[in-house]
């Protein structure tokens, strides 16, 4: 029996992934003040004040606390820009960035 003619039975994928999500991460620190992290809380990650209290408050206690989730790029804008709000005022606010699983 011939083989000619016959398709080859390859299927062309056409779901794209959706980019990984990455997480924002308030991390605490001894030094800078409760209402400042909620001021710079509610200036880059739009929360409003019991939101922005609420988020400060469990990285206070224990000792970090996911902010919000974002596409990688986004995530890492948001970190750095709050982190800068801090050094700029000399405090040594800091969030991080991490991919979720
Ligand atoms: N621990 C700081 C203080 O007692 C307040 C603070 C909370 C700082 C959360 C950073 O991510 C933070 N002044």
């Amino acid at each position: 029996m011939s083989d000619i003619g016959v398709k080859p039975r390859v299927k062309t994928r056409v779901k794209t992934e959706r980019p990984r999500l990455h997480k924002v991460i308030l991390l605490n620190d001894d030094y800078t003040p409760r209402e400042f992290v909620v001021t710079v809380l509610k200036a880059e990650f739009r929360l409003n004040e019991d939101q922005a209290y609420r988020v400060m408050m469990t990285a206070h206690r224990l000792g970090v606390c996911v902010v919000a989730v974002f596409e990688r790029d986004v995530a890492e804008t948001k970190a750095t820009r709050a982190t800068d709000m801090g050094r700029a005022k000399g405090h040594p606010l800091t969030f991080t960035t991490e991919p979720e699983e």
